[in-house]
């Protein structure tokens, strides 16, 4: 099949979430499957085109029409592991951020509406679009002349990020603006209209799947995700297990393999010292990755953590997010050097050594569409403790509920449950021996590669274009 993606970030070239990492490893495995993938992003201004040798000249460009102007787009592009990227060039476009800007809305209207001209030539088997960035892509596909062998498939990251804005915006890309029941007046909303109008829904995970189609996590739009169950899919993430390696990770202090984790010690005395913990074998070294944001749990994390540190353990916090929170733990930090470590900002080579170095990784999220830290600290040896929502639930199995579980988790969502949880893999950890490095073992050994997730992939753009063909 020819599939065309389009999203607004996508990995190495231009990353602020998960996102990013999805769409930049799931089309090398559908190529390595025999299919022929595009992927279209912005060309950020934050991309670095020498690196990335991004060529300055494009063979082709378009002028698209643009409410009553017309905006000259180029579309350089590059061939990696067999994959076409095609940035999508544009002064009205790139900024230095992806995110921020208040006329976001507009630019990635523009920017589908860019991706729509260029596809109308190729006339792609598939149009996967990622994300509200993406989303109006899939009505312009959808309402075009030029397309009518394309099917398209719009994918959920997250349900909380729907792009709602003036519905002038439909006028600039030539929309009509009649309205969906879940629209306000003189709004609109990019995600709602791709999930009316995709030949196939889907999201990251099967349980996100699921928990969408209610009031607690369906962000209003679950009536409309009821309406269209029958056409909505569930698939969890892969990661990128060559990437995500310790055994030839070259940020980390030690490589180590399920069958010799004598250097997973070594990361963490290395973790330790890097970042200012007292160097101690036996501290249990809890990490966090993340945005410190509620969706993250992180007021469970803030209400939790002076009892976890009380109790000898060593926490290690890696992200940015909310500023009361990121003050709050600020101050934290400053009362309990030694035992907790915080940096605020994104560093991924660190983000690495945390999940080599840490014993235990935390993610209490409130809700989580599929979440890859708890996937890439299980490849690392580092045991999950989670809450059993979204992706989380599809993916770490409570060890005292299953004699083959491979971390700890939690239901409620409260602080008591999440507390529950840290002790008994602190009990578990403490007791050592052989049971905990079996634990690990498992966990190192499960396979979170995008191989099986690539083929339900394959079999639902075959759904896809059988109801297209019906349409
Ligand atoms: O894994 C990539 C990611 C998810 O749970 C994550 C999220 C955003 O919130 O699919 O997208």
């Amino acid at each position: 099949m020819r599939i065309s993606f389009a999203a607004a970030e996508v990995a190495p070239y231009a990353k602020v979430g998960g996102l990013a990492d999805v769409v930049g490893s799931l089309p090398q495995a559908l190529a390595a499957l025999g299919h022929e993938v595009s992927v279209y992003l912005p060309l950020h201004r934050s991309i670095d085109v020498v690196k990335f040798a991004i060529p300055a000249k494009s063979a082709r460009t378009h002028s698209v029409p643009y409410g009553a102007a017309h905006a000259r787009i180029a579309y350089p592009e590059i061939t990696r592991d067999g994959v076409r990227f095609v940035f999508v060039r544009s002064f009205r476009i790139g900024r230095d951020k992806v995110y921020g800007y208040a006329d976001d809305a507009k630019r990635y209207a523009l920017f589908c509406r860019a991706v729509l001209a260029d596809l109308e030539e190729t006339k792609p088997d598939v149009i996967h679009a990622h994300d509200w960035h993406a989303a109006l892509l899939v009505q312009l596909a959808a309402r075009s002349r030029k397309l009518p062998g394309s099917a398209t498939v719009f994918t959920i990251h997250n349900l909380a990020y729907q792009g709602r804005t003036s519905a002038d915006v439909l006028r600039l890309v030539g929309l009509p603006r009649s309205r969906l029941a879940v629209e306000g007046r003189d709004e609109a909303n990019p995600m709602a209209r791709a999930i009316a109008t995709a030949d196939i829904v889907s999201t990251v995970s099967e349980r996100y799947a699921e928990e969408i189609l209610t009031p607690e996590f369906g962000e209003r739009l679950e009536g409309l995700l009821r309406d269209r169950r029958d056409d909505l899919w569930g698939i969890t993430n892969g990661i990128d297990t060559t990437f995500f390696d310790p055994s030839r990770d070259p940020h980390i202090a030690a490589h180590y393999t399920a069958d010799d984790q004598s250097g997973k010690a070594v990361c963490k005395a290395a973790l330790q010292t890097e970042t200012g913990l007292t160097v101690q074998p036996s501290a249990p070294v809890f990490g966090v990755i993340g945005r410190l944001v509620e969706q993250k749990g992180v007021d469970l994390l803030t209400a939790v953590a002076p009892w976890l540190l009380d109790k000898g353990g060593q926490l290690v916090v890696l992200g940015a997010g909310d500023p009361t929170y990121e003050q709050r733990w600020r101050e934290l930090a400053q009362k309990m050097k030694g035992r907790l470590a915080l940096t605020l900002g994104f560093d991924a080579a660190l983000a690495q050594r945390i999940y080599a170095g840490s014993d235990m990784f935390l993610m209490p999220s409130r809700f989580e569409p599929c979440g890859l830290g708890q996937l890439i600290s299980l490849r690392y040896g580092t045991v999950p403790v989670v809450r059993a929502v979204g992706g989380l639930a599809n993916t770490v199995r409570d060890i005292d509920g299953d004699a083959r579980g491979n971390g700890f988790s939690f239901t409620k969502y409260e602080a008591a449950g999440f507390a529950d949880a840290i002790e008994r893999a602190l009990h578990r950890y403490r007791a050592g021996g052989q049971p905990w490095l079996a634990l690990r073992t498992r966990a190192m050994r499960e396979d979170h590669s995008w191989k099986a997730s690539a083929r339900r992939y394959v079999e639902m753009y075959g759904a896809a274009a059988k109801a297209r063909r019906a349409a």
